[in-house]
């Protein structure tokens, strides 16, 4: 499901595996730093314990600043590239989090990142020119100090970041295919119709706002797949729409080539308010999008699908086909998808 984000760890976790990596691996390297350290000794004939003690800690160095760099390098490369989004995820993203801090998170995490490589060189020159195993230790302290002091500075940056990773992770998983979207009131049969024209079986339940995010399945028309998104249902609040909602909305606007509108005849809200909705929503579309109309539940309401069908209330503008009957709507999709 959406996008493949890697869950950043809190802050405090880098630096605590990068400063245990550093003494594990240094104390695992032990025998062939002192054999290194001994050869350096004879070459600059110096102090065997603050060679092998330089060396220690220039080691350190290269571990904590190659782990803590690569680790945000990672994170920084797993989220999607904000400009490049298409037009579906880029409102999306709008809507569920703030674009301006995502992206200024970002570039913090590389600029700390880079801060750290560039320090981590100047504390290996500051520990070549060390002239006692004391001077070694107080260096690589501040060493130490510094790396928290900037890594801390990341803290709150990160916790926003695993927030929108959480989001993103969500996001429905939208395919560039002909795309045909069920949309309509809350609790009038969109899934129940989205899981009879797919193989699909989300979740339906009698109570409204059942479907609380976007279910996307595949069906093939004419031998050529096409993806179908059952949208959660819409009372077509705009001033109050909640981030549900807005996905739904989203997804009408910039992905649909075909939407589905379902009328509920039982009237679980009346007849002139779905018309006033699916008004609504035909003129937020683009010109090139065709509208089905799906008249469900007619085991039900036979008599009043029967009538709405055949009388003038359901929408016959611009061609717009009605129907109650799912070979029908097959076929009227299979019909709009070639024309
Ligand atoms: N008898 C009958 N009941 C139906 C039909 N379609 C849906 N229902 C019932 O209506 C209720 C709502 O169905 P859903 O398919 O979940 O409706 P929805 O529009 O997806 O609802 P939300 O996701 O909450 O917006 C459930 O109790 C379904 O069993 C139908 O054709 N006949
Ligand atoms: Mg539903």
């Amino acid at each position: 499901m959406g996008f493949d984000v890697l869950m950043p760890e809190e802050a405090d976790r880098y630096l605590e595996i990068a400063f245990r990596r550093a003494r594990v691996k240094v104390e695992g390297n032990r025998v062939s730093i002192r054999k290194m350290a001994s050869q350096q000794a004879r070459k600059f004939n110096s102090p065997l314990n603050l060679e092998e003690g330089k060396l220690r800690a220039a080691s350190k160095i290269n571990i904590i600043s190659g782990y803590l760099s690569s680790s945000f390098d990672s994170i920084m490369k797993s989220f999607p590239s904000i400009d490049n989004l298409t037009p579906f995820y880029r409102q999306l993203l709008e809507v569920s989090m703030d674009k301006g801090r995502l992206k200024k998170c970002l570039a913090s995490l590389n600029w700390i990142a880079k801060r750290i490589t560039k320090m981590s060189g100047e504390y290996k020159e500051r520990i070549k020119r060390a002239k006692s195993t004391s001077q070694v230790r107080g260096i690589i302290n501040s060493y130490y100090g510094r790396v928290k002091s900037l890594v801390d500075q990341l803290s709150d940056n990160i916790l926003f970041l695993r927030e929108c990773t959480r989001k993103l992770r969500k996001f429905p998983t939208i395919k560039e295919l002909p795309t045909i979207i069920i949309t309509g009131f809350p609790n009038i049969g969109k899934t129940t119709l989205f899981s009879k024209l797919t193989s699909s079986k989300p979740e339906i339940n009698s109570y409204p706002f059942t479907t609380r995010r976007i279910n996307v399945s595949y069906m093939l028309i004419n031998k050529e797949k096409v993806q179908i998104l059952d949208t959660p249902g819409t009372l077509a609040r705009f001033e109050k729409m909640n981030s549900i909602e807005r996905q739904a909305w989203i997804a009408l606007k910039t992905l649909s080539n075909i939407v589905i509108y379902v009328f509920d005849a039982t009237e679980p809200y009346p007849l002139a308010m779905q018309l006033a909705l699916f008004e609504r929503i035909k003129k937020e579309l683009s010109p090139a999008t065709r509208l089905l109309c799906y008249m469900s539940k007619e085991d039900i309401a036979e008599k009043a699908v029967e009538k709405l069908l055949k009388g003038d209330f359901l929408p016959k503008d611009k061609g717009i086909k009605c129907t109650s009957k799912l070979q029908e709507l097959r076929r009227l999709i299979s019909s709009s998808i070639s024309s």
